[in-house]
């Protein structure tokens, strides 16, 4: 299974389209809405979001309400692009004279693209935005359902925004308050902190960055593949998850903290029971092992940086002057963690979903189910 997306921010639409998905699995166009219509949620968001109200129009591959096999395409109008269409014309009358940028943020693709392409920072920055998210969260929203269909949940938390860290709980009364949750966290103190912090970073002009996680429960083992490098199941979640606009790095189970510790306080002890098989005795691991999930949930970890544009802005130099000047100032969010969290859980749904489509049967749902079953009654009766 693969996909495309095409489409810049201030263009009339943003377009995707997926190759490879079975042939009847259910789905659900408003499904898809309600992860766009989070993915605008978050209590730092720009101006941009009052403009859009995000639903995807599905244009093929899908009848009655199931895939056929043939290729989904789906479309995200910018209803912003009425604002735009002389800057954004196709044709001679583009207009390059309004909102030219000459003053490349730090922190954005604008200079470096700009060097590459040999293009002015427009071209560059229309195309980096984040507004592709949008598109990004339909595509994976695809693949989540079908993941569903499966008994795949998968769920997320944001865990510290700026210098504010949240309390973790594991019960489902904490999963509800998180799912209800502005900023994703079940925690109130936390989250009244959060919100405190985001009124004093708008006022001092600067933008907040934060730690987000992602789930994947009820994977059985073997999803992906220890015998090539771009097969392996942890590798492919990392290019995906560091393909998201603002993602600096990542991390599976104990992350980071597994350098600091001895091996026996770092692997999970494998235990068996007759009748269900192999499980282990923790998740340090992250439910990846040697390029391949092992059956625990897999939990992902992120860190996104705090958006480049900065209505305090960083010095730069003037491309065609060459004068130190401030960066340019383009409309923005002051944080945007609980939007790319959920960016995150689709994005984990497309990977997961690519590499369940590789290990099992996967023309028709009715044979990709019955395959799948057949591999939980085998891991059982081991
Ligand atoms: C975004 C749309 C963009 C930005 C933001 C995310 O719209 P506009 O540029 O018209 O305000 O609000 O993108 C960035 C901050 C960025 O640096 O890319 C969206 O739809 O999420």
């Amino acid at each position: 299974m693969r996909f495309l997306t095409a489409g810049e921010s201030h263009g009339p639409k943003l377009l995707g389209i997926i190759e490879g998905l079975p042939s009847g699995v259910h789905i659900c166009q408003e499904t898809i809405d309600e992860s766009l219509r989070r993915r605008q949620q978050g209590p730092g968001r720009g101006g941009r979001m009052a403009i859009e109200q995000d639903a995807a129009i599905i244009l093929s591959g899908v009848r009655g309400g199931l895939t056929t096999g043939a290729p989904l395409a789906l479309e995200i109008e910018n209803r912003d692009w009425a604002n735009w269409r002389e800057i954004m014309a196709v044709g001679a009358e583009a207009d390059f004279t309004s909102r030219r940028v000459s003053a490349p943020r730090p922190g954005h693709a604008d200079l470096t693209g700009s060097l590459k392409y040999r293009t002015e920072v427009r071209n560059i920055l229309e195309r980096a935005s984040a507004r592709e998210t949008a598109m990004r969260v339909a595509v994976g929203n695809v693949a989540r359902q079908l993941l569903a269909a499966l008994g795949v949940e998968i769920r997320g938390r944001v865990l510290q925004v700026g210098r504010v860290k949240a309390q973790l709980r594991d019960d489902a009364e904490y999963w509800a308050r998180v799912r209800a949750s502005a900023w994703s966290v079940g925690d109130a103190e936390a989250e009244a902190e959060m919100s405190r912090q985001l009124e004093d970073a708008r006022r001092e002009g600067e933008s907040l960055g934060g730690i987000m996680e992602v789930q994947a429960l009820n994977l059985p083992p073997g999803l992906g593949s220890h015998a090539q490098w771009d097969r392996k199941l942890d590798g492919r979640i990392a290019q995906a998850v560091l393909s998201v606009q603002a993602i600096k790095g990542i991390e599976f189970g104990l992350g980071f903290e597994a350098g600091k510790r001895p091996g026996s306080l770092v692997h999970d002890p494998i235990l068996y029971e007759k009748g269900k098989g192999f499980r282990r005795a923790g998740n340090r691991a992250g439910g990846i092992e040697g390029g391949m999930s092992n059956g625990e949930p897999i939990l992902v970890r992120a860190v996104m940086k705090p958006i480049p544009t900065l209505y305090k802005p960083l010095p730069t130099v003037d491309l065609e002057t060459k004068a130190a000047v401030e960066a340019s100032v383009e409309r923005s969010d002051v944080c945007a963690v609980p939007a790319a969290l959920v960016v995150l859980e689709n994005v984990l749904a497309w990977t997961l979903a690519e590499a369940v489509l590789e290990k099992f049967s996967s023309d028709s749902f009715s044979e990709l189910e019955k395959d799948w079953q057949d591999y939980i009654r085998y891991l059982a009766a081991q």
